[in-house]
């Protein structure tokens, strides 16, 4: 009865929180042009958060997208990275700091010419909201600088699952357990989310492994690497022979491999969702997840995806956005469609076609379970 209540739950309106920009002052103008600037997606989901965590949440993106636009770029040596990333935390309060030796076709290079602003901003939120923005900064820049270090001695990229998974908790999974501590510090959701670490892991696991499902084009091309030799050694010999056209089939077989262990996480992320009480955070997490499941969807035996950039469409992106700002049971509706049309298009002939099978049909029997 407690679960009904839940999923049920709805709030009636979507209060409009406004805010009057005209007593922003010129650096917290700034920030929000970076906000702006850097994320296509993820800004208007910011932007509509709940008044009391909405320049946190913002200034928290920014100094994380600080650090992968230093992580990223390839044109840094690792005695200018380094430092950098270890320090990024205590930077976030050095008056005036900022950083222009990215290199010139660096996408959020301008960010970190102007990042005195971001630590200006950051000096004027709650001592509270600080402590968690450093504190998962000082993890997440350690864990980077790790992984560029190993990287350097390991051009052939990610070998385990387990690394995999590592760099993405870094990545992503710390991101989860910074924004859940943050919604819990501001009331806005229960704190026993805190108590299951694994579902706000699984939040940043899901966004992150569908990110680099959908990229592997894109950052094989520049020079990146981050699907596992453990899973792609199973189907091919060489990385490269993905990209062959002669392969079609065998780096299908890959990319279901890998869209198998993102979908392994969904469950978690709708028991995550069950948790959130309040509206404007509720859309903040569960858009980019109803995005995730969709994109995986698109990619699930689309051989597209080693030839270009695939991406759900303007219309199914406007629909799941009204959809997943909604109420849980929307939500599970959009993972439904999306898992039961993954189930279609499973593969008998790929080796994975029982897990996949068998995961499409756990979650379909989650979701049916909660009603
Ligand atoms: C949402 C408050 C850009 C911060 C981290 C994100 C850099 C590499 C990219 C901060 C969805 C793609 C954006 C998984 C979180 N890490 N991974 C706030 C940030 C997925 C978002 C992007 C991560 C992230």
């Amino acid at each position: 009865r407690e679960l009904r209540q839940i999923i049920q739950w709805k709030v009636w309106h979507n209060p409009v929180h406004e805010r009057d920009e005209t007593k922003d002052p010129a650096s917290l103008k700034r920030c929000f042009d970076f906000l702006h600037l850097t994320s296509r997606s993820f800004t208007a989901v910011i932007l509509e958060l709940h008044p009391e965590l909405l320049v946190p949440v913002a200034l928290f993106y920014l100094a994380l997208r600080g650090l992968d636009t230093v992580e990223d770029d390839m044109t840094l040596s690792l005695d200018t990275k380094e430092p950098i990333l270890r320090n990024f935390h205590d930077i976030l309060e050095e008056d005036g700091w900022n950083f222009d030796g990215n290199g010139p076709n660096e996408k959020d290079r301008q960010l970190l010419v102007e990042f005195n602003v971001v630590v200006e901003e950051f000096k004027k939120i709650k001592p509270a909201y600080k402590a968690i923005i450093k504190d998962i900064t000082k993890r997440m820049g350690n864990g980077m600088a790790d992984y560029v270090k190993n990287a350097e001695f390991n051009v052939n990229g990610v070998d385990t699952v387990a690394d995999y998974e590592l760099y993405c908790h870094y990545v992503a999974g710390l991101v989860g357990e910074g924004c859940t501590r943050l919604f819990v510090e501001g009331g806005l959701a229960n704190a026993a989310l805190l108590s299951r670490p694994e579902l706000m892991e699984s939040m940043g696991q899901m966004l992150q492994q569908v990110n680099i499902i959908r990229d592997i084009k894109e950052d094989h091309d520049d020079g990146r690497r981050f699907w596992p030799k453990e899973i792609w050694s199973k189907h091919v010999d060489k990385f490269e022979d993905l990209f062959k056209p002669e392969n079609k089939e065998l780096a299908l077989n890959t990319s279901t491999e890998m869209i198998l262990n993102a979908l392994n996480r969904a469950d978690d992320c709708l028991y995550y969702l069950a948790g959130l009480r309040e509206q404007s955070v509720f859309n903040f997490c569960a858009i980019p997840q109803s995005m995730a499941i969709a994109t995986l969807d698109v990619c699930f035996q689309n051989h597209d995806i080693f030839k270009k950039n695939v991406k759900i469409t303007k219309g199914s992106a406007c629909q799941l956005m009204t959809e997943s700002s909604q109420n849980l049971q929307l939500v599970c509706e959009v993972f439904r469609r999306h898992t039961r049309k993954i189930h279609h298009k499973n593969n008998p002939h790929d080796p994975n076609f029982l897990k996949i099978s068998i995961t499409c049909g756990r979650i379909e029997q989650f979701i049916e379970s909660i009603f």
